[in-house]
């Protein structure tokens, strides 16, 4: 028995965001039907390919134990295979462009005819406001959201992140809208509309920015680098390159093998309650006692100092040996890990979080699992579905059309063709 062992969702997700929300549902235990355009599917599946004829790794890491049904929404009979799914699902989950889920006849007044219980989830680029009909993809919503304008160097132009926080992020965001929706539902018997903006996804990501930006009124943020280097600030919370973004000064430090190695670096946190230890590792004693070094307010204008000499040390060791030396002190550090050393991390894969799958027309390859971890609800994780896999069985055993139904449904191209094997 899963968590959501029961709930049935109706996945009209495409590309990242909203199939990000729907295979965690179904790694939690929902019954999720992707709906996809007959011959068509989700564009990830023959985006980025590598190997040629087979469904994308795009497609197959973000679409992991759902079923796939094709039906052509637009179409009269489409229409009325789609109207039979509303009834029966607890969900429907959707990041179409504004407006298309209207433009289908199947907004959420519609919906609500239907069914009444069903709630229904959207991840769109902008809430209600001037942007609310924009198109949007990640960067667009790191920009939008803070995260471009503080992340880089301060001399340099503004930087997306490679983690993916406004497609990924505002998907787990929309899973969290969904789950409680739900038990809202078990009291009031209703459904209700759920929206995650991915603006408003990265700006809660970015909350600590806009933490900096109140308090420059205040004065300098003196844990920035910039202010130990003299360079003043200005209107708006700086690029911060790798300062840490909380009150315990950090750096990225190059460690032994950086000339040759471009991941050879450790991230180092000069946390206040270790400091003493961080002295005698280093070689620096003298600056526990040392009024100029000895508490965090001293140490601020002398950030790029300390952490040359902390550098020193670190050159001497690999990002592994830091982290081996350091971690019985408690001195927080962090190996820069490459997706190589990820890849082949035994302990990832032990925990399920790196997961190797097996595929029909790809063979092998890995996969990022459940990032929560349940004591009670066993994660499995499953392939993704081959385009319109599971029409034929949908069709029949979900939503019991009777054979007379589906050789009408079959013959009006509205769900593509009938596979051998339902004739
Ligand atoms: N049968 C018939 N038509 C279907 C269908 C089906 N099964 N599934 C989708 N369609 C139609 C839609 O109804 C829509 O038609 P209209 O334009 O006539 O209304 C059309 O396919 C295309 O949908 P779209 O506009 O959502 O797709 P796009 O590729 O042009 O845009 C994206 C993609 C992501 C920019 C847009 O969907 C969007 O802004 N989504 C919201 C924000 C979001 O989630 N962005 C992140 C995506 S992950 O990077």
């Amino acid at each position: 028995m899963n968590a959501l062992d029961g709930k049935k969702i109706l996945d009209f997700t495409h590309v990242q965001s909203g199939p990000t929300c729907t295979q965690l549902l179904a790694w939690l235990g929902a019954d999720v039907i992707k709906v996809e355009r007959p011959g068509v599917g989700d564009a990830t599946r023959k985006q980025l390919v590598d190997v040629p004829g087979a469904d994308s790794l795009y497609f197959t890491m973000l679409n992991h134990n759902k079923r796939s049904i094709t039906v052509n929404t637009k179409s009269e009979t489409g229409k009325e295979v789609l109207t039979r799914l509303v009834e029966k699902c607890d969900v429907l989950v959707e990041n179409f462009a504004p407006g298309a889920l209207d433009r289908m006849g199947f907004g959420w007044e519609r919906i609500q005819e239907i069914n009444p219980r069903m709630v229904m989830a959207s991840v769109k680029g902008f809430g209600p406001g001037k942007y609310e009909d924009c198109k949007v993809y990640e960067n667009v919503a790191q920009c939008a959201g803070g995260s471009a304008s503080t992340t880089g160097f301060p001399d340099d132009v503004p930087m997306v992140t490679g983690a993916q926080i406004g497609d990924s992020g505002t998907g787990l965001l929309l899973a969290l809208g969904i789950v409680a929706a739900l038990l809202q539902r078990e009291k009031t018997g209703r459904g209700q509309r759920v929206l995650a903006p991915m603006q408003d996804g990265v700006i809660n990501l970015c909350r600590v920015k806009l933490r900096d930006q109140q308090r420059l009124a205040a004065g300098p943020l003196e844990e920035y680098s910039q202010f130990g280097k003299g360079i003043p600030f200005g209107k708006a919370t700086p690029r911060a390159a790798n300062d840490s973004g909380g009150g315990q000064p950090g750096r990225i430090l190059k460690c032994k093998g950086w000339e040759t190695d471009p991941d050879a670096y450790t991230y180092f946190i000069t946390q206040a309650a270790v400091w003493p230890k961080i002295c005698d590792l280093i070689g620096k004693p003298e600056w526990k006692t040392d009024p100029e070094y000895a508490t965090p307010p001293a140490r601020l204008p002398r950030l790029d100092e300390i952490f040359d000499e902390i550098q020193n040390w670190t050159m001497t060791k690999t990002k592994f040996e830091v982290m081996e030396e350091c971690n019985p002190l408690d001195i927080p550090v962090g190996p820069i890990l490459s997706m190589k050393e990820i890849a082949e991390d035994r302990g990832l894969r032990e925990t399920g979080t790196i997961v190797e799958v097996d595929h029909p027309e790809r063979g092998r390859y890995l996969s990022v699992g459940c990032p929560v971890k349940l004591s009670d609800c066993h994660v499995e994780v499953k392939r993704s579905p081959l385009l319109g896999e599971h029409t034929a069985e949908i069709l029949s055993e979900f939503l019991g059309f009777s054979e007379l139904d589906l050789d009408r449904i079959y013959d009006s191209g509205a769900v593509g063709d009938r596979p051998a094997r339902a004739r």
